[in-house]
């Protein structure tokens, strides 16, 4: 799997009906049912962690080309990956519009609508939606489309810049919760200038470490400072009278959080989900013999009813098939928990449990204990699931003090740290030297002379392959 991450990758979202590349568009896919209860889960998730203080909004998907130009910076960094609605039927636009390629440019003409005053201050909207980026690069089904279907994207402003500084450690929080609730583990950095978000002062990012080395970007959060305030006019009076700009952050996550979730959990058996997305957090496989079969479909049932009003998801495969392709299917379909129960369990009152990440076997009594019983089973997965892919992670962080020890590095796997002097041409020289990304930097030093430069370097930073 390992080696071939990108096929097993690939074969899996087919095989374990998450979504369907056959769509007959390049870069847009179809999410299937299994896929697209992930995602609700997944998404759930990170709504709740918002609903605590912003707002959920919903705006159009087309932008006016005269909104999208008005912030040259930004429209310059999407200006070769926007699709254009240029015809209403048969007639020509007056003037063309946008797919969303993200919502700046539609959200803030309104912000500077209803924002007025000091009391309106702060906002705090997001939305989950799709938009559109013409990408160039190689197209991946979740990891790199040109219709992101599950892009939630966040827009903040504030009164003060110290107030929109604070919000980007919530996001950075929030995020962290998010992912951690997931078992995804991360890298943040600081993205380095020339790869900051178009129009952002600066752009926060995490980044996973997928198992064939290459780091796939997670989630970013963007300092957007008074930039677009500026452009789209986004004031307010103050308590002292005086009319200010606002200050704005923005904050996104996109369809990868789903291709992490399955890259970073996943085996060669197939998906390895955490219980709080799994579709189904238990699936019950009864063994059937002629003798006995109504009565272990019936425990069956009853078991599912007992699981069910503690909260859990469960399904019973009761498909007319051998118990064995069952258990295949389920473990490829990545269910936390299979339940066996057969006609000798039935007279013994047990029930056999098989932990998907683990692929233990465990006798439970089917007595009043049974729920806390798999609910336990259900919560070591969790954490046995997110300590496994944060071993992964720290083992393949490596610290290199030269640009070979980069390369044979990176080459073996990792993503490596160096010491860096900030500089934008030396950033760039180790990026075209060793044909890798400068991810970011991690933290500010006083020590150590650049890997490049060889002067004092002022920041550890992370270089990677990247998606
Ligand atoms: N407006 C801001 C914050 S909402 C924004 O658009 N930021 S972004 O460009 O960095 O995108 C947010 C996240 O979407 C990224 O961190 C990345 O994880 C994801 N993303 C970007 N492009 C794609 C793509 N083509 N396919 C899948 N995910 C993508």
């Amino acid at each position: 799997m390992v080696e071939n991450f990108d096929e097993w990758f690939h074969d899996i979202l087919e095989q374990a009906d998450i979504t369907d590349s056959r769509y007959p568009i390049k870069g847009m896919a179809v999410w299937r049912p299994y896929g697209f209860q992930i995602r609700k889960h997944s998404m759930n998730i990170i709504k709740k962690l918002l609903d605590k203080d912003h707002d959920e909004v919903l705006f159009p998907m087309l932008v006016p080309e005269s909104e999208l130009a008005k912030e040259g910076i930004h429209v310059k960094g999407f200006e070769d990956e926007v699709y254009w609605v240029t015809k209403g039927g048969q007639r020509e636009l007056n003037e063309q519009l946008a797919l969303r390629p993200t919502s700046e440019t539609a959200i803030y003409p309104m912000y500077s609508l209803w924002i007025r005053t000091h009391i309106d201050l702060p906002i705090k909207m997001y939305q989950i939606v799709n938009t559109f980026r013409y990408e160039t690069k190689h197209t991946r089904p979740l990891i790199r489309v040109r219709e992101i279907t599950t892009f939630k994207e966040a827009h903040t402003a504030h009164a003060t810049k110290e107030e929109s500084d604070e919000q980007i450690e919530d996001f950075i929080e929030m995020y962290k919760e998010f992912f951690d609730d997931l078992g995804i583990p991360y890298l943040i950095s600081k993205r380095p200038e020339w790869d900051k978000f178009p129009g952002s002062d600066y752009t926060m990012a995490f980044d996973v470490i997928m198992p064939n080395g290459k780091t796939l970007q997670i989630g970013t959060i963007h300092n957007l400072g008074q930039t677009f305030a500026k452009t789209f006019d986004i004031t307010f009076e103050d308590k002292d009278g005086e009319h200010k700009l606002v200050y704005q952050t923005c904050a996104g996550v996109s369809d990868r959080v789903i291709a992490s979730l399955i890259g970073v959990h996943g085996d060669d058996k197939g998906l390895r989900l955490p219980p709080k997305v799994s579709p189904n957090q238990v699936t019950i496989i009864p063994i059937l013999f002629k003798k006995g079969k109504e009565e272990v479909l019936a425990k069956c049932s009853e078991i599912k009813d007992t699981l069910e009003d503690a909260g859990l998801r469960v399904n019973i495969d009761d498909r007319d098939i051998r118990p064995g392709k069952k258990f295949n299917d389920w473990e490829l379909k990545g269910t936390p928990i299979k339940l066996e129960l057969g006609p000798r369990d039935l007279e013994n009152n047990i029930t056999i449990a098989m932990t998907r990440d683990t692929e233990e076997k465990t006798e439970i009594p089917l007595d009043d204990n049974l729920a806390d019983s798999i609910i336990d089973l259900l919560n070591q997965s969790s954490e046995n699931l997110s300590s496994q892919a944060w071993d992964f992670l720290n083992e393949h962080v490596k610290f290199a003090h030269n640009l070979d020890e980069v390369a044979e590095l990176v080459e073996s796997g990792n993503v490596v740290k160096f010491y860096w002097c900030g500089e934008e041409e030396v950033g760039h020289e180790i990026e075209e030297k060793t044909g890798y990304d400068v991810l970011g930097i991690q933290e500010e030093v006083s020590e150590g002379k650049c890997i490049a430069s060889g002067k004092d370097a002022k920041y550890v930073a992370l270089i990677a392959k990247t998606y």
